[in-house]
């Protein structure tokens, strides 16, 4: 176990809004009073009916519900932008940089009101108006923000989905929430390949009955050449033209949805993860102010896609709800060159950068050089999350990215979580490489073993969390049985976050990865049964099982085990053509990294795969694989080992 202990330093301390001596008090205070805490921090932003109520949540077990101010009446759209209008009209809200280091952008508050406002008239035009569903499939330009905003302010629901993302799963979360628009873009640019989006746009709504999507806003970015149906489609530029861009805000109850946004479980089909509006503002800007010790003036850069959570949370909500600058980078870390995000950092002089460990580990190949070479002297704050952060790649990140002056704020949360549960404070809190240490106010983590008993003290288990907090998701959209099913039956009257942890002796969290038939592939969540059921998909599939295995770079790879029809035979080409099957019906994020076929899989008399057996092989540690004798047919076990793919 790595003991080192990377004591507050000084400056850090001196400029912090928490220091440990606050940390212990709020924290306190936030869990002997949730209701008074959250009363008090509630306010941080505009109302326009205050609220009275504050708290009305139960996790069971029977009956989950969860409220949060309920009484109050908001707009998300009127925190990020209309209110620091009169105070920091001409403050940049938005930093862009391009794919090509020579675009780049800059788009103050006061622009901001009027792109959004542009974008909310353009959809109103077509009829969207509260409660709606509107699809973005768009790549990381400004017009993504201005669409999501654009949603807030009319009280539509945003879903995001993710560029990477097949036509085959666009359409399933298209018609998942029944959305009548899609806002898109001709083509993405990502390391200067193109990304074709309208054409996936066009070809998942192919797969959908025909009355399913009434409109598809085309957003300008490359000019390439796509098909347009006269009915249905309308350039963004031609839309935004005929309208003003001003555009009154719709208030809506704390509890009205912000967004949903579809992730993967354990189980079936990803999961539309509903988030409202109140509570999850309070909770995003709260975290965002603290855990990246936000003070005005700063420049913040997160690294995320706006498809993934930490893109809604800590691109723009949180962000934009403080009145911070907020940098947006539609590239890739290594183009055109290695060294292009501390590039970046330079560049637009980033004070608070945050990014996932899998990019960390895939610079760190490179050496040092391609980072020292720039110099980031304008850094503070480090942030991680994603995935658990191995300390190697945090002492990494510690020493030739941060010079050893910057705090890492390793900050463990989830989409359903909305923001960050589990996180050091810069000013507050001594770092330990490799954990995420202590809760964020008014978060009450237990740690539990398979029967539900609580562990005291030092301990490793299964990690819930006991009591609700504002920004914790609703519900899964349509499907409210299904949520009290996923998050709080396993250990009935907590919310299970599917994430195993252990717990030092100094009250740290060390998230040992997830519990559940869910891996992490370079911090983005697939769902093993996902991946399967594409395999099986496959008319030369018969049977399929999916794990994951340690990568080196990913973090988690995938590692599938397939099972042929009757008179196929195993090549290479066919393993080939499997990997490209999945990576056409999911996403290039879902490619199976390998492959092995199997003649059977080991299951048990009554038919189950036995996974841990599977996960043991791909592994490579098949030694100890544990009790065999519950198997069907334990001669299969043989062949898995002697033909697995992971040999080094
Ligand atoms: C925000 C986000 C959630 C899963 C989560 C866990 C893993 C996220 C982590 C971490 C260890 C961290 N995870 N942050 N594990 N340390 N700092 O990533 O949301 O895409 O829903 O993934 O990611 O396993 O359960 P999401």
């Amino acid at each position: 176990m790595n003991q080192r202990v990377v004591d507050v330093s000084q400056d850090a301390r001196a400029r912090a809004h928490i220091d440990e001596a606050k940390y212990q008090a709020w924290y306190e205070a936030s869990i002997r009073d949730p209701e008074a805490f959250w009363r008090e921090h509630g306010k941080r932003i505009d109302w326009f009916t205050p609220y009275a109520k504050v708290k009305e949540t139960t996790f069971g077990p029977g009956d989950v519900s969860i409220k949060w101010f309920s009484d109050g009446v908001t707009n998300a759209a009127h925190n990020c932008i209309d209110r620091h209008l009169a105070a920091r009209g001409n403050q940049v809200a938005i930093i862009w940089e391009g794919d090509d280091p020579s675009e780049s952008r800059h788009i103050t508050y006061r622009e901001l009101h009027a792109e959004v406002c542009r974008m909310a008239n353009v959809l109103r035009n077509r009829g969207v108006s509260k409660g709606d569903r509107v699809t973005i499939y768009l790549p990381m330009i400004p017009e993504a923000a201005f669409a999501m905003l654009a949603c807030a302010r009319l009280g539509a629901i945003h879903s995001v989905v993710f560029g990477g993302f097949s036509p085959d799963s666009l359409a399933g979360r298209i018609q998942g929430c029944d959305s009548k628009l899609v806002i898109t873009a001709d083509e993405g640019l990502r390391g200067g390949r193109k990304v074709p989006l309208k054409a996936n746009v066009d070809a998942a709504i192919q797969r959908l009955p025909a009355d399913s999507v009434d409109h598809v806003i085309v957003v300008r970015r490359t000019g390439g050449a796509v098909e347009m149906d006269p009915v249905r489609d309308v350039y963004y530029d031609a839309a935004a033209a005929q309208v003003t861009d001003e555009c009154p805000v719709t208030h809506v109850e704390a509890e009205h949805p912000l967004f949903l946004l579809y992730t993967s479980g354990s189980t079936g089909q990803p999961k539309g993860v509903v988030h409202t509006t109140g509570g999850y503002l309070v909770y995003a800007s709260m975290t965002h102010q603290y855990v990246f010790d936000y003070h005005e003036g700063d420049i913040y850069w997160c690294t995320a896609d706006v498809g993934w959570v930490t893109g809604h949370s800590y691109i723009l909500y949180g962000p934009l709800a403080n009145g911070a600058t907020t940098l947006m980078f539609e590239g890739i870390p290594t183009y055109p060159s290695i060294s292009r995000f501390w590039e970046v950092v330079d560049k637009h002089k980033v004070n608070i950068f945050y990014t996932a460990p899998t990019a960390i580990r895939s610079l760190m190949g490179a050496g040092e050089e391609p980072v020292k070479k720039t110099s980031r002297k304008s850094l503070r704050v480090l942030g991680s999350v994603g995935e658990p952060i191995n300390p190697e790649a945090w002492e990494w990140y510690y020493r030739v990215v941060g010079d050893q002056r910057c705090p890492i704020v390793d900050t463990w949360w989830q989409t359903e979580t909305g923001g960050i549960l589990i996180t050091p404070l810069p000013g507050a809190t001594p770092l330990k490489p490799g954990s995420a240490t202590r809760p964020f106010f008014g978060v009450k983590p237990v740690v539990v073993d398979s029967d539900n008993k609580v562990l005291d003290g030092a301990c490793e288990g299964n990690l819930c969390i006991d009591d609700s907090w504002p920004g914790q998701m609703r519900t899964v959209w349509g499907d409210h049985e299904r949520f009290v099913q996923t998050y709080f039956s396993t250990f009935p009257g907590r919310y299970f976050s599917g994430d195993g942890c252990r717990r030092d002796a100094d009250g740290y969290y060390w998230i040992t990865g997830r519990v559940d038939d869910v891996i992490n592939v370079s911090g983005h969540r697939m769902g093993t049964a996902e991946v399967e059921s594409s395999l099986v998909a496959h008319p030369k599939v018969s049977e399929a099982a999916v794990v994951g295995y340690p990568h080196d770079i990913k973090g988690q790879g995938i590692y599938a085990y397939v099972t042929l029809m009757q008179g196929e035979e195993p090549s290479d080409a066919l393993r080939k053509e499997l990997v490209a099957w999945v990576r056409k019906d999911i996403g290039p994020i879902a490619s199976p990294d390998l492959i092995q076929f199997a003649p059977g899989l080991p299951k048990t008399r009554s038919g189950k795969i036995m996974r841990r057996i599977l996960r043991k092989i791909a592994e490579d540690e098949f030694s100890s694989l544990g009790d065999t004798s519950t198997l069907a047919e334990p001669a299969v076990v043989d062949d898995l080992i002697e033909n697995r793919q992971n040999r080094t």
